[in-house]
């Protein structure tokens, strides 16, 4: 799918033909964010579906269409996401959360084995890059250009405020 937002919804359509069969859904961050209401839709329903969400911190397609098409840097496309895991317990749904990789297969048999909705925050590298279908050389070139300009852009808003309060860490001022 090339929609975000849509992937909730459309588990829970999904779920719904035939009922009761086990609908998983993997989907970004930002897209599961978009339609984070779907959460207590699914558990009023009591929908069986298992949503994994590869949680990146990030637009990470964003920033990858931004370098391969343009050469440009992106900005303000990292942010700050709920603890999903926890949001979907407050919403009475089951939440799990996974960071380390050996983690990863017991965590997906629990939420697998669970009777009803279950959101799983998976926790992946925010760097890791994104390699689309087809890579043209003109994607290359601009991707390339990007990373260069990347050394040499200055730091973002967020990095400048920390350097600022290691300042005044080191300092006391
Ligand atoms: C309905 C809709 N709105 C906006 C977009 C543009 N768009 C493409 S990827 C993306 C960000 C996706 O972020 P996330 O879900 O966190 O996935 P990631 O790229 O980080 O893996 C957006 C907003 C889209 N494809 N569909
Ligand atoms: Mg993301």
């Amino acid at each position: 799918m090339r929609r975000v937002r849509c992937g909730s919804p459309q588990a829970i359509g999904a779920s719904f033909a035939p009922p009761d069969r086990q609908v998983i859904m993997v989907g970004g961050n930002s897209g599961f964010q978009a339609s984070i209401q779907n959460i207590v839709t699914a558990t009023m329903y009591e929908r069986p579906i298992n949503c994994f969400i590869l949680n990146n911190g990030c637009y990470k397609f964003i920033e990858f269409e931004e370098a391969s098409h343009d050469g440009n840097v992106a900005s303000e496309t990292r942010f700050l996401n709920p603890d999903y895991a926890a949001l979907a317990e407050t919403c009475h749904c089951k939440g799990i959360s996974v960071s380390e990789y050996s983690d990863l297969l017991p965590t997906v048999q629990e939420a697998l084995a669970h009777d009803g909705p279950c959101i799983m925050d998976c926790h992946v590298d925010p760097n890791a890059l994104m390699i689309p279908p087809a890579v043209t050389p003109h994607m290359a070139a601009n991707y390339m250009k990007s990373e260069i300009k990347s050394w040499f852009a200055p730091p973002s808003a967020e990095m400048q405020h920390l350097a600022a309060q290691a300042d005044v860490e080191a300092t006391g001022l």
